[in-house]
C-alpha cells in the first residue's frame, strides 16, 4: 500500500489507478411505465443495480435535505464532533464501521424512526433542529415508499404472489432500515498521486435494497459480473437502487448483491443521501419457495436478520459477509 504523509491521509487506502471509464449500460427504468418489473427483474439478474427515472419525488425534497446537510458538514469540526462518534449512529469523520476501515469521508448515519431523527436533529442544529427534522422526515418517507414501490414492482416481474411479500418487510413499524448523508470532501493532495484516494471502500449492503441519491458528483462506481470496476455518472434528479445481500438470499442468489465504492475527488465536494430498506430485528430471511424450481437447493441456511446484523458489523468493510450463511 502507498501510504500519503499529510495527517488525516495517511490511514486512508489508496486505490491503483484505472482509467475511470464513465459506464453508459446502466440500467435505467421509467417508473411512469406500467411494465417496469420485467426490466427491474434483469437489471437485478445482471447489475443488482439500475437507476430509476419518473420516480414522482420532487426535486425540493432533495435540495432541502441536501442544503440542511451542506449547512452541517460546514460548521467547524468540534461542532460536528458534538453530534458523534457514529457509534453506530450520529456524526462520523473518517471511520467506517467498528472495525479499522477508514475513508476520505464524513457522514451522518441515523434510524429512520421518529425519535432517532428527532434526536440527530438536536444533535446537529440546537438552534433550529426542526428545519432538518422536517427535511429529513419528508425525504425518508418518500424514499421509503419509493423504495416499497420498485420491491412490488420486482415482485410483479417474478411473478410471485402477494405482491407485497418483498415490500411489507420495510413497511413494517419494526423495520430496521437506516439512513445516511454522506460528504467526500474534495481533496486536492490527490492529483500529484498517480492513484485514487479511497472515499468509501468497495463492499456490498447488507440490507434488502438501498436508494441512493447524489449530487453531479463523480466516484461512485460498481464492479460487474466480471469484477471490472466502472464509473456511475452522477445523475442528481434520479435515484440509484442498489441490492443487498438480503434480497440476494431471499431470491437465492438469482439476484445479486452489487459490490460498490466511492473515490475522492480532488475539486469538487460529493453529497450523498442513501436509505437502507431492511426488515425487523426479528425478521426471518430465507429463500423464498415459490421463486426455487423443482429440485433448486437452498444456497443459503435460514437466519434472523438480527443475527445477520451483528455479524455485519463484526466484519471489515470489503469482506464477503453472506459466505457464513452459505449451506
Ligand atoms: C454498509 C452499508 C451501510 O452504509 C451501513 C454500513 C455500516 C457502517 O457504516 O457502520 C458497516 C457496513 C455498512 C457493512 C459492514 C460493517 C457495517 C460498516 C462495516 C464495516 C450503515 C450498513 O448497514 O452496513
Amino acid at each position: 500500500m502507498v501510504v500519503l504523509s499529510k495527517p488525516g491521509l495517511d490511514q486512508i487506502p489508496l486505490i491503483k489507478n484505472h482509467k475511470p471509464t464513465h459506464f453508459s449500460g446502466i440500467p435505467t427504468i421509467d417508473l411512469s411505465k406500467p411494465d417496469s418489473g420485467e426490466l427491474l427483474v434483469e437489471a437485478c439478474e445482471e447489475f443488482g443495480f439500475f437507476k430509476v427515472i419518473n420516480h414522482g419525488i420532487p426535486m425540493e425534497f432533495m435540495d432541502k435535505l441536501e442544503a440542511e446537510a451542506v449547512k452541517f458538514f460546514s460548521l467547524p469540526q468540534p461542532e460536528k464532533e458534538k453530534a458523534g462518534p457514529a457509534n453506530p449512529f450520529g456524526y462520523g469523520n473518517k471511520r467506517i464501521g467498528l472495525n479499522g476501515d477508514m475513508g476520505w469521508i464524513e457522514y451522518l448515519l441515523l434510524q429512520t424512526n421518529a425519535k432517532s431523527v428527532s434526536q440527530t436533529s438536536w444533535a446537529i442544529s440546537r438552534e433550529n433542529p426542526e428545519i432538518f427534522r422536517s427535511a429529513a422526515t419528508d425525504y425518508i418517507s418518500a424514499v421509503k415508499k419509493l423504495a416499497t414501490e420498485v420491491l412490488e414492482m420486482l415482485a410483479e416481474g417474478l411473478k410471485i404472489q402477494p405482491r407485497n411479500i418483498f415490500s411489507e418487510l420495510l413497511k413494517d413499524e419494526e423495520s430496521d432500515s437506516v439512513f445516511r448523508i454522506n460528504h467526500y470532501p474534495p481533496c486536492p493532495d490527490i492529483q500529484s498521486f498517480r492513484c485514487n484516494l479511497t472515499g468509501f471502500g468497495e463492499h456490498t449492503d447488507p440490507q434488502i435494497i438501498s436508494v441512493l441519491r447524489s449530487n453531479n458528483t463523480s466516484g461512485f462506481q460498481i464492479s460487474l459480473k466480471d469484477g471490472s470496476w466502472v464509473s456511475v455518472p452522477s445523475d442528481q434528479s434520479s435515484f440509484f437502487v442498489i441490492v443487498g445481500d438480503s434480497m440476494q438470499v431471499l431470491t437465492n442468489g438469482r439476484f445479486k448483491s452489487v459490490r460498490h465504492r466511492v473515490l475522492a475527488n480532488s475539486k469538487k465536494s460529493r453529497v450523498s443521501m442513501i436509505y437502507f430498506g431492511a426488515p425487523g430485528l426479528r425478521e426471518k430471511i430465507a429463500p423464498l419457495p415459490s421463486l426455487m424450481e423443482e429440485g433448486e437447493e437452498s444456497l443459503y441456511r435460514e437466519f434472523k436478520w438480527c443475527e445477520y446484523k451483528v455479524s455485519s458489523y463484526k466484519s471489515k468493510l470489503a469482506d464477503n459477509r453472506l459466505r457464513l450463511f452459505e449451506k
